[in-house]
């Protein structure tokens, strides 16, 4: 299989990648990636060997419809997707979201190729704090944030594309992800590397909000599943059963890095900021067999600490202008 990785260069795409060519030896990878921020050649250098890397920008037509035409399906990882950046600047979250997973669409309908789209339950909106309901495949759409609307956006444009067109598409709105190679702008990797730069940890607000974590590795075992077996024109719900609040997952992070539960500081609300997301994932668990392998968070979160501390070099060149963007936004 010729396989087409939008947004390999990133934290779940890089991921997708590694785990790809080490199971799946019968796959041959190219990644189309623009390295914006978020993407860096460094996330890929363990398989720079093994694959094909593309430098390119999904809004680019004529490279999209060039590499989509040698594949045999291609799964769409790349976005803008930090919700704090689209809060400051939405334009790129429209470019890239919107008008790139157009542009992905046009490509495979033209030449008939499977297209799996990554997305994210945020498109759901937020649920209540307490109450014993969750995301399913029919939840409506009800986003909340410049980042999740554009997200809404594009996978309403999948599901055109599959009824007007006949694209033969899949969809998958997953929970929060952790993980090695994940972006120090995010929540995890923010804490963990402000403790082991001497920072303090900053809490948005009370720390009441809740998020389903799920760990990188079993989203990804997720996405091949669908692609292998995936019904074409349908939602997958990918979640694995991890809802916490913000302040008990910035506590285990300071109990398992050894510095005081209190060693932090509360800073300004992310506005509109989401209360709680929860995934029922049974429709793929059922139908599709799937199961994650990640269920201990505390150890998927030691491991992704020891991550972070083995691999300075990746992060470290970072951290100071994360940083200064965040002070500026009094965050
Ligand atoms: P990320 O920000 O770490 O990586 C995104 C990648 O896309 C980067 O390598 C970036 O360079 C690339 N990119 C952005 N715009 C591009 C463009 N116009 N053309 C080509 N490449 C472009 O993101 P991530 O956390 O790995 O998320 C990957 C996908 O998974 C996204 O679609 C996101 O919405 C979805 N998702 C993420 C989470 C999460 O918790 N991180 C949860 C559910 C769904
Ligand atoms: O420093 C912080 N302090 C803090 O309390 C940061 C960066 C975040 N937070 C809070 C905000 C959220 O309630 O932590 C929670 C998680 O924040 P993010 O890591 O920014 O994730 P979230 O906004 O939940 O969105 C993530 O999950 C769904 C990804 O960034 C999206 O791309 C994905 O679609």
């Amino acid at each position: 299989m010729r396989l087409l990785v939008t947004g390999g260069a990133g934290f779940i795409g890089a991921n997708f990648v590694h785990s790809t060519v080490r199971e799946r030896p019968d796959v041959s990878v190219t990644v189309l990636d623009a390295l914006t921020y978020a993407g860096s050649r460094e996330s890929l250098a363990p398989v720079a060997d093994d694959i094909r890397l593309v430098e390119g920008d999904l809004a680019d037509e004529q490279l999209v419809e060039r590499l989509v035409a040698e594949s045999d399906a291609v799964a769409h990882f790349a976005a803008e997707t930090h919700v704090d950046n689209a809060l400051a600047d939405p334009a790129p979250f429209l470019r890239s979201n919107v008008i790139g997973t157009f542009s992905v669409l046009e490509a495979v309908r033209r030449h008939g190729v499977r297209l799996h789209h990554v997305s994210t339950d945020e498109v759901y909106g937020d649920l209540p704090l307490g109450e014993d309901v969750r995301f399913t495949e029919s939840t409506p759409y009800n986003p909340s944030s410049p980042y999740s609307a554009t997200k809404a956006s594009a996978d309403l444009l999948v599901r055109a594309w599959v009824r007007s067109y006949g694209v033969r598409a899949t969809i998958s709105n997953c929970s929060n992800n952790y993980g090695p190679y994940q972006h120090i702008e995010k929540f995890i990797p923010r804490q963990i590397t402000n403790i082991l730069t001497g920072r303090r940890p900053k809490l948005y607000g009370a720390g009441a909000n809740v998020r389903d974590w799920i760990h990188v590795e079993d989203h990804n075992s997720a996405v091949w599943r669908i692609l292998d077996g995936g019904e074409i024109g349908r939602t997958y719900l990918i979640g694995a059963d991890g809802e916490r609040d913000n302040l008990s997952v910035l506590r285990m992070i300071l109990q398992l890095m050894d510095r005081d539960p209190d060693d932090f500081d509360h800073v300004t609300d992310r506005a509109g900021h989401d209360l709680r997301y929860a995934i029922d994932s049974g429709a793929l668990r059922d139908e599709l067999g799937w199961a994650p392998k990640h269920t201990d968070f505390a150890d998927g979160l030691g491991s992704t600490i020891a991550w972070y501390r083995d691999n300075e070099w990746w992060w470290a060149p970072l951290k100071e202008r994360v940083e200064a963007g965040y002070a500026k936004r009094g965050q």
